[in-house]
């Protein structure tokens, strides 16, 4: 029971004389909506509203301008229910006060819908019947009639009809986890606000934003949403838009929240708890996935928005990049430098700085060794990743992607008029010497050429980007400058431009500067602020016409799925397709690098967030540029996060123009010894991590896991974000902050063994601190899982021919299990075609079983089980027998068992890799 008590202290009332006490009965502080969105409420503009002012709060962010009542204006006529959903019309009489009132057309003609897809899947949609608003192009999959059953559902939904609201109940708790029978509802034109009370404060997601926790602070807090070329910074929208959160109820069940809307907008949290959502455009659709465990949520979520892209097996590997290299010798030399080294390495990149003038599908003077290093970097196992920005310059003479993009139409237009809208990004102009020493401004003024911005909507854009690709992989010209990539990397893709709008002005003042402006931190300049004008005309697949204000957010998104297309059907591979742009099922198609990140400690910590959230967003292949971005890193800042980032899903060590260098050889031996070290680790583990991604890639599984995942019964997870696990077995724990050489850190309730030692730590459901000095990255194994290994090698191409292994780790009933995913690693569907083998692995008491459960592919390396670690073997051990396919075989193995790690290892096997395998030791 919550105490209700007011307390009134600091009196002095001498007695004997008379008093009165007054306290004026005002909503109470959590209860308030504000209704003055829009900055500089004064008691005027507000009560003009018909809201009321109070300013009586010593908390910051609590509105002083508030609703005045529970009403809305909006009521629900005819509410039906049906075995299927419930339906009703939406009115309003005057629309109620607030934000909006007067400001833009209200929209009185409303219908809200709500559909049972599934026992765990509803949607509510709320939107005009009168006119057809923007609804957002991008397809989810529903079954085609709903098949929630009645006894089966997992939610009830009511809708309530003044003020109208909809209401969601979990049935098996009674817990409501929507209702938004609250004031701020408001449908109008350009202003649609709702909100929502929540059933807990544990709310999880939304992006794309640095957040400093994982958990949400519900405490008055206005996050803007709106894809732009900001780096992570507090407050600060970036590259990628998702309006999903996560939420973990009081008991632990967990469902998700999707509003498949893609205008500009902003969420508010309050402490009540509740959420209002403001947006520009579109209508309201809203999909909620039940759970009812976290991992059942993203589970649910992408298998409406898509499943996430299996990458090829070299894309585990470590990848490096930096902008700035100088020319091609200097990545041969630190290609050679890395192997000489013989710290592993899969990926080099090369940045814009390989483009003449950074002009897209060319090649720069300096550059002109580079076909012949990627082919020799390729004979040597590893692979090679271009750059590619949409922005298209136009101040060239015979530039063949400018002329043939403007014969086909592809660039984004002003509406009603031939005129191309101009954009300045990194193009420069022909005949210019750029002067770095000028201000940024005067520098895109004076060097900066006007570029157009591809429509990639259209299929006539989406034939032109393959073909400009095609003549970089295949030059039609001079075959001798063909650069056989294996990979793309998409930047700039929000779209990015360096004059806000276009080189003129824009011309649609109200799409611009929208009478409600989400807080997006660029007010002045309005939403075209670093992009283009939102009158921009954009074409959908099927010819209708969409404004750049509504699309936007898709951009990128839109950029995605064609780029993929052309990078298979050059290499005849699966290919490895990185974007910065992301919304909503850009995980299908590609995975994500966190940005432009600064150089500074803090940075460990929120790119574990980051990568934690972009899980939830189904992009589980993410990573942050490793040593950061901006800014010079120091050693003992890269060198953690080298130990950090080789656990990252995506793991590249990429830096910023004019920093230090801080690749793995950039430093000194002890640092190359370290980062081999780390990396190393990591790729022995890669046969996990690409099970894991095909486990994401087929069941929607997370492969970067919150902690809380897995352990959601203890609370002590549910904020956790320092630690985070791979699958559910390996946990790892980095360290985050400068001059530590151990590490305070979490055991949730689980048998806990050093990876590395195979010892059982003894401790559980506590914090420990634990040894990390300077080159010790904390890895533990969790009882009751087998993770599948191999032998290390230089690179993937290698690696991948080495002996396998397997950790098994027994839980407190001596069981594990465990699986491995195996493919030719390159293949394009190679799930879809069942060309893959997939092996179970469990183990009982004395007992360990390797079984194909899917035999689609035999490797032509003859791979075979060598050695097999089992933790948590307390009783000594005789001997060991192996059965292949039931029969008793004879193997020449060797057994040890150390009484005092409780480790028993058998080595000298020859398990071939496809085949059943039983192993009991006695
Ligand atoms: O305006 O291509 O996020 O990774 O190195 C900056 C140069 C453009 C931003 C990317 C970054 C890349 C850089 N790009």
């Amino acid at each position: 029971m919550a105490l209700q008590v007011a307390e009134v202290q600091g009196l002095q009332l001498p007695l004997g004389e008379s008093f009165t006490l007054l306290w004026s009965m005002g909503t109470r502080e959590n209860e308030r909506f504000d209704c003055h969105p829009n900055p500089g409420a004064s008691r005027e503009s507000c009560e003009s509203l018909g809201c009321v002012w109070n300013e009586s709060t010593s908390t910051s962010g609590v509105p002083f301008c508030h609703y005045p009542g529970p009403g809305s204006g909006y009521r629900a006529i005819d509410v039906r229910y049906g075995p299927d959903g419930v339906t009703a019309d939406v009115t309003c009489d005057g629309c109620g006060p607030g934000a909006a009132a007067g400001v833009t057309e209200p929209v009185g003609t409303l219908r809200v819908e709500a559909t049972f897809h599934t026992d765990h899947l509803l949607q509510f949609k709320i939107f005009d019947t009168s006119r057809r608003r923007y609804e957002v192009p991008v397809p989810l999959t529903l079954p085609a009639a709903p098949e929630a059953s009645m006894e089966g559902r997992l939610y009830d939904v009511t809708i309530q009809d003044e003020p109208f609201g909809v209401q969601v109940r979990r049935r098996s708790s009674g817990t409501v986890i929507w209702d938004s029978q609250l004031p701020t509802f408001t449908f109008t034109d350009m202003f649609i606000q709702i909100s929502t009370r929540l059933p807990s404060a544990n709310i999880y997601g939304f992006g794309e934003s640095e957040h400093p926790s994982f958990r949400h602070d519900l405490n008055w807090h206005t996050w803007g949403m709106f894809t732009r070329d900001q780096p992570p910074g507090y407050k600060l929208n970036s590259y990628g838009f998702h309006p999903f959160y996560m939420a973990l109820e009081d008991d632990g069940n967990a469902h998700g929240v999707l509003l498949l809307n893609s205008n500009s907008m902003d969420v508010t949290f309050q402490p009540t708890p509740a959420l209002t959502y403001r947006t520009t455009g579109g209508i309201l659709d809203f999909y909620v996935v039940l759970g009812p465990t976290p991992e059942e949520v993203v589970q649910e979520y992408t298998q409406l928005i898509g499943r996430p892209v299996l990458p090829p097996y070299w894309g585990l590997g470590f990848q490096l990049c930096r902008y700035g290299y100088e020319n091609d010798s200097e990545i041969a030399q630190l290609v050679q430098d890395m192997n000489r080294a013989q710290i592993p390495l899969d990926v080099q990149y090369s940045d814009i700085d390989y483009m003449e003038r950074q002009l897209d599908f060319t090649l720069s003077p300096k550059f002109q060794g580079l076909p012949a290093l990627v082919d020799q970097i390729r004979r040597d196992g590893m692979r090679f990743v271009l750059i590619l920005d949409p922005a298209i310059s136009a101040n060239e003479t015979d530039y063949l992607p400018f002329e043939r993009g403007k014969e086909q139409d592809v660039f984004i237009k002003y509406p009603n008029s031939s005129d191309i809208i101009y954009a300045k990004v990194w193009p420069d102009f022909p005949n210019v010497e750029v002067d770095e020493s000028l201000d940024w401004d005067t520098q895109v003024e004076l060097f900066r050429a006007f570029a157009a911005m591809p429509d990639f909507f259209r299929n006539s854009t989406r034939e032109w980007w393959a073909r400009e690709i095609a003549e970089v992989y295949d030059n039609p010209r001079n075959a001798s400058l063909s650069i056989r990539f294996d990979g793309l990397w998409i930047d700039m893709n929000e779209p990015s431009s360096f004059v806000h709008g276009s080189v003129d002005s824009c011309r649609d003042q109200q799409l611009n500067f929208p009478p409600y402006m989400p807080q997006l931190g660029s007010r002045s300049e309005g939403l075209s602020y670093k992009t283009i004008c939102m009158e921009g005309q954009q074409q959908l697949p099927d010819g209708t016409p969409v404004r750049h204000f509504d699309v936007h957010n898709l951009y990128g998104w839109a950029q995605t799925p064609p780029t993929l297309q052309a990078l298979r059907s050059l290499t005849g591979e699966r290919g490895l397709l990185i974007t910065r742009s992301t919304f909503p099922g850009s995980g299908r198609w590609a995975g994500h690098w966190l940005g432009d990140n600064t150089a500074a400690w803090d940075q460990l910590h929120k790119s574990i967030i980051g990568m934690l959230e972009f899980s939830l967003f189904g992009i589980p292949y993410s990573g942050a540029d490793i040593c950061g971005f901006f800014q010079d890193s120091t050693y003992e800042l890269c060198a953690r996060w080298m130990e950090l980032g080789a656990f990252y899903p995506y793991s590249r060590n990429h830096n910023g123009k004019g920093s230090r260098r801080q690749d793995p050889v950039g430093w000194d031996s002890a640092f190359a010894e370290l980062s081999r070290a780390v990396l190393l680790t990591r790729y022995r583990l890669l046969p996990h991590l690409y099970t894991l991604l095909f486990h994401a890639h087929s069941g929607g599984h997370t492969v970067v896991r919150p902690l809380l995942h897995e352990f959601v019964t203890d609370p002590t997870t549910w904020n956790l974000s320092q630690q985070f696990l791979w699958g559910e077995g390996l946990l790892i724990s980095p360290v985050l902050e400068e001059g530590l050489s151990s590490l305070r850190l979490y055991l949730p309730d689980a048998r806990w063994f050093d990876f590395y030692t195979g010892e059982e730590v003894g401790i559980r459901r506590q914090f420990v601190e634990l040894p990390a000095p300077l080159g010790h990255i904390n890895l533990h194994v969790r009882g009751g899982s087998i993770l599948p290994q191999q032998e290390p090698a230089n690179n993937t191409t290698y690696s991948r021919r080495n002996a396998l292994s397997l950790t098994v780790a027994l839980d407190d009933a001596l069981r594990a299990r465990g699986s491995l995913f195996w493919d030719d690693g390159v293949g394009i569907d190679t799930v879809e075609a069942g060309r893959y083998l997939l092996m179970e692995f469990t183990a009982h008491t004395n007992v360990l079983e390797l079984r194909v459960l899917h035999g689609g592919y035999v490797d032509p390396n003859a791979l075979r089980f060598t050695q097999i670690r089992v933790l948590g073997v307390a009783a000594p051990v005789g001997g060991v027998s192996v059965e292949r396919n039931g029969q008793q075989i004879q193997s020449g193995h060797r057994v040890e068992h150390d009484g005092t790690t409780q480790v028993l290892t058998i080595t000298e096997l020859a398990l071939e890799l496809g085949q059943n395998f039983t192993l009991t030791w006695t």
